[in-house]
């Protein structure tokens, strides 16, 4: 028998992308460069020797990509600024050419009546602000407290979504504790993460102070609902550990302007973190955000050997593919069910928030090709177990508004370049030309109808 879900009026449906994985133009019309173009240039971290030099070529094609969302009856599209086309060095004399490129990319959208969604930061920092310390420094979250004020001013008469950051667990703790921009710094991170949200608050009492703060502003989390592998004391810790630093040291200061007690007092000796400054969290207490953005691709499942794992990024997240469980490209679980359980609890955690889902999305292989069209029925099969999951947490009254799929279209994936495809579109990076695949059609009827079959 054929079940209908279907979705409230209004819901807002879309997809996203971000400004260094898409726009390519890396050196144009007066940008600055950003920690990625450095990171490719200069290390061999990124597979292929990969770059977004070029990506999807988006700041030369964002009329035929904004044509394309159209056609696929988009509702809005969340994208992100590159910060150093605004200020080529992170602060001081505006670019025009730069700012000119996203007034027409705004325009035009509205002009397609598609809603824009803005974030201020998705991980492409000016390199002349990561020389004075990147996100350790209150210097730059002077910087990008200035940046976020002018962007308000600019184009907020027709942004009405916000977004202050895009998933600081990954640039702050995950990118440091790697050694991605420089060594690996585990305190380097942590004390990023804290400056990252008195960066955020500041940012968000600045809306509500601009010519436009008629808007909603938000913050984008990476979250993963976190399950213990077996019923054992230390397989239970080890939850409240991964837990703790994945979800709620970054869902507590945004959610309940307060850092949890367990992971503070976890760091503060080891790392020697300093006291967090009581304007910071005053700062977070006076500017609670409209919405919460949440990113999610899988679950966490986690095991702890020893009393000893039980550290920060301890020994125990299991990374080992389990048989009888279903991984996507990027070796990420298949969980449709930790999506719901994650909603059901932020819900019930944090007082009810309103909630978009500002990406969920899949890498598949995208290997199978009839009449030129890619065959991504994986994609669509999981798309729709998870708008499942969306649609059952709707249904128990969490206040869920809208869904982005990430990506509308494939793109630069970080450190694996170009090798993982999360796109709808399927874009050519020779000849550049774009194809629909057969998830945007599917996604398309989604639109149409507000609702889906399985
Ligand atoms: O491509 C990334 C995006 O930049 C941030 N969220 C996860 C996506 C897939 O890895």
């Amino acid at each position: 028998m054929v079940k209908e879900f279907k979705f409230p009026d209004g819901f807002l449906w879309g997809a996203a992308t971000s400004s260094y994985q898409i726009e390519g133009a890396w050196n144009e019309d007066g940008k600055g460069e950003n920690v990625w173009d450095q990171i490719c240039h200069n290390t061999k971290k990124v597979q292929n020797s990969d770059t977004g030099d070029t990506a999807c070529d988006h700041y030369h094609r964002y009329k035929e990509d904004i044509q394309l969302m159209s056609e696929l009856g988009h509702k809005a599209y969340r994208f992100s600024v590159s910060w150093p086309r605004i200020f080529p060095s992170g602060k001081g004399t505006a670019n025009n050419k730069g700012i000119n490129f996203y007034d027409n990319l705004i325009n035009e959208l509205l002009a397609n009546g598609i809603e824009p969604v803005l974030t201020l930061y998705h991980w492409d920092l000016p390199v002349s602000l990561q020389k004075i310390g990147g996100w350790e420094s209150r210097e730059v979250v002077e910087a990008y407290v200035n940046y976020a004020s002018f962007m308000f001013d600019h184009y907020g008469d027709r942004v009405k979504k916000w977004i202050t950051f895009n998933e600081p667990l990954v640039f702050t703790i995950w990118f440091y504790s790697r050694g991605l921009y420089n060594k690996r710094d585990v305190r380097g991170g942590l004390i990023s993460s804290i400056n990252v949200n008195a960066a955020h608050a500041k940012a968000v009492e600045i809306y509500h102070q601009s010519k436009n703060p008629d808007g909603l502003i938000g913050i984008s989390l990476n979250l993963s609902h976190v399950y213990p592998e077996s019923d054992s004391e230390l397989d239970k810790k080890a939850v409240i550990y991964t837990d703790g630093i994945y979800n709620r040291w970054f869902l507590d200061p945004v959610l309940k302007a307060s850092y949890p007690n367990d992971i503070l007092e976890l760091i503060e000796k080891p790392y020697n973190i300093p006291k967090i400054p009581k304007n910071d969290i005053e700062l977070l207490e006076n500017n609670p955000i409209d919405f919460l953005g949440i990113n999610n691709y899988s679950c966490t499942r986690v095991s702890a050997k020893k009393e000893k794992d039980l550290t920060l990024l301890g020994n125990f997240s299991k990374t080992n593919k389990v048989k009888g469980r279903e991984y996507s490209e990027m070796g990420w679980e298949v969980c449709p069910k930790g999506f719901y359980d994650l909603l059901m609890r932020i819900d019930e955690d944090y007082d009810h928030p309103m909630i978009y889902i500002t990406e969920n999305g899949v890498a598949y292989k995208d290997d199978k090709i009839i009449n030129g069209i890619i065959q991504d029925d994986d994609r669509i099969y999981y798309i729709k177990r998870y708008l499942e999951a969306a649609y059952q947490a709707i249904k128990k009254g969490v206040n869920l508004k809208g869904y982005f799929v990430w990506s509308l279209m494939d793109n630069f994936e970080w450190i694996y370049g170009y090798s993982k495809k999360f796109g709808l579109i399927h874009i050519n990076f020779e000849s550049q030309k774009r194809t629909w695949k057969k998830s945007a059609y599917w996604y398309r009827d989604v639109i149409k109808a507000n609702s889906f079959n399985i």
